[in-house]
């Protein structure tokens, strides 16, 4: 019966964008130029070259400082909607502080986001992807609160500066960047902090967060009526024995602990952390002989300040994981251990070569959706912020192109069966660029950057015109996923 849509005859609505994403670390490269300070990323891969795969650093990167006029020009060539980049805290704060603006660095910023404007293409702000300005780390960088009204003084230099043009906002970038830099010295500032850090870090993020979207509202919603988000990474779980409840419980406890850590906040009805966090911790530290809670309590008035700040749903999508129980007790104080599970790459799954965490596992963005809504209501526009594979950067990056139709295909799904107001999908990533502790061996981009060439040319990858044929019909092209099924059967 030809009633039911085949899935690849389906076509993307209306106001859907479809993106691509980088980050100013990453790409920017004139780490010390035009009166930039320097940020935790620099010091980082200055100080430990040990911690980066080949010893590399983002002081060059794709020189994107120098040739963002050729990123539009990829952007625009696959027709997208959108480009997703972040802002540089140091370059427009080289210490971080309010008093010392670098006018250099919005010129930049201005420059990037005419070109956008200028070629139609929206712009999608991060206002913190992880660089902070090095001089705030010397005060604690985000274990210390006063590190509050320091980001809320840059983001008003933001919509001051940029918020005519710019209408959608995210504040921050993966906040779990908590757990990997104050945790497990993966990433800037890599500091270990046995249990503590993670969760005062996580509560300076959130109040941080609060305080900017609030801000928002009071001095520059009505005059430049913006949208506001943050980014948290939600990664799936399943449990390795679908039989065990023990499994069942501690994927659970997984996704609260990761994801729910931050959207809970946000988007659940207490503005807190979800319970099953603040039992177990409190629980340890108790054990451990810590006086109290080693993660902070919000008072009241807290949790109503935070509770509500988001203005549509967004988040970066790209994996899953098999999880199940593990014995923590006796180990030392830490977030990885109060989680108190293990989680593996399943064994016949297709992984990436080069990512130490990703497999393909598109199911697992139709459950994180449909966990989105299930938890929250399905109030929210959900706008997809990253999602993407890495590989070793081969021109002909067919499993791109064959993970990108899968986790678009489930876009789809979740838009016309499980009726979710879908907003937007943003690759990550635009071009190739450093990969934090991967350096330059895990390759992301929709465009090949030759880093030994001093001119880092680009050159558009297979991905890129899969992209393109996305764009223009607006469908996933049939050749591309051979799904000659209906909707109704998946
Ligand atoms: C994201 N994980 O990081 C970041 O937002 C990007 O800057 C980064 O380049 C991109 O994904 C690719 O890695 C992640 O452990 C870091 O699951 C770690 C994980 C996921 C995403």
């Amino acid at each position: 019966d030809n009633n039911i849509p085949l899935i690849n005859n389906l076509t993307f609505p209306d106001g859907f964008l479809f993106g691509a994403a980088t980050a100013a670390y990453q790409i920017e490269g004139a780490w010390n130029v035009d009166g930039k300070g320097p940020s935790i990323w620099d010091e980082f891969t200055h100080t430990h070259p040990e911690i980066i795969t080949d010893h590399s650093t983002g002081d060059d990167a794709c020189k994107s400082y120098y040739k963002y006029k050729e990123d539009v020009q990829a952007a625009k060539t696959m027709g997208l909607d959108s480009y997703r980049f972040s802002m540089s805290w140091p370059r427009i704060m080289p210490t971080g502080f309010p008093d010392n603006i670098n006018q250099k660095g919005i010129d930049y910023y201005n420059n990037l986001i005419n070109e956008l404007v200028d070629n139609g293409i929206m712009p999608l702000v991060t206002m913190y992807h992880w660089d902070l300005p090095q001089n705030l780390q010397t005060y604690g960088g985000w274990l210390n609160e006063s590190i509050v009204p320091l980001y809320v003084s840059y983001a008003r230099v933001l919509f001051e500066n940029f918020g005519d043009r710019v209408k959608w906002w995210l504040t921050f970038n993966e906040p779990q960047f908590v757990s990997l830099g104050y945790e497990f010295r993966v990433m800037a500032p890599g500091i270990f902090t046995n249990g503590t850090g993670p969760y005062i870090a996580s509560t300076n993020v959130l109040k941080a967060h609060a305080r900017a979207y609030h801000m928002y509202d009071e001095e520059f919603r009505e005059s430049q009526k913006g949208k506001i988000s943050i980014a948290p990474n939600i990664m799936w779980g399943l449990p390795v024995n679908v039989t065990s409840l023990d499994d069942w419980e501690a994927t659970a406890r997984y996704l609260l602990f990761y994801a729910g850590w931050f959207t809970d906040p946000i988007y659940g009805k207490d503005g807190d952390y979800p319970k099953v966090m603040r039992e177990s911790i409190a629980e340890n530290s108790k054990r451990q002989g810590f006086p109290k809670s080693r993660l902070p309590t919000f008072t009241e008035e807290e949790k109503n300040y935070i509770k509500g700040t988001a203005d549509y749903f967004a988040f970066n999508a790209y994996t899953a994981f098999l999880v199940n129980k593990s014995n923590t007790e006796n180990l030392t104080p830490s977030w990885a251990h109060d989680l108190a599970i293990s989680a593996y790459e399943g064994s016949n799954w297709l992984i990436s070569n080069t990512s130490s965490w990703e497999s393909v596992a598109p199911i697992s963005l139709r459950s994180i959706m449909n966990w989105i809504t299930g938890r929250y209501g399905n109030k929210y526009e959900l706008f997809i912020t990253e999602n993407g594979f890495a590989d070793k950067g081969q021109l002909n990056d067919t499993k791109r192109i064959t993970y990108l139709a899968t986790y678009l295909t489930e876009v789809l799904k979740a838009i016309f069966i499980d009726e979710i107001k879908m907003k937007a999908l943003t690759v990550w990533s635009l071009i190739d660029n450093f990969e934090w502790a991967d350096g330059y061996t895990s390759k992301w981009g929709l465009y090949h950057v030759d880093f030994n060439d001093p001119e880092r040319k680009r050159t558009p990858k297979a991905s890129s015109h899969f992209m393109e044929n996305v764009t223009s019909t607006r469908k996933v092209p049939k050749k591309f996923l051979p799904l000659d099924v209906t909707i109704d059967l998946l």
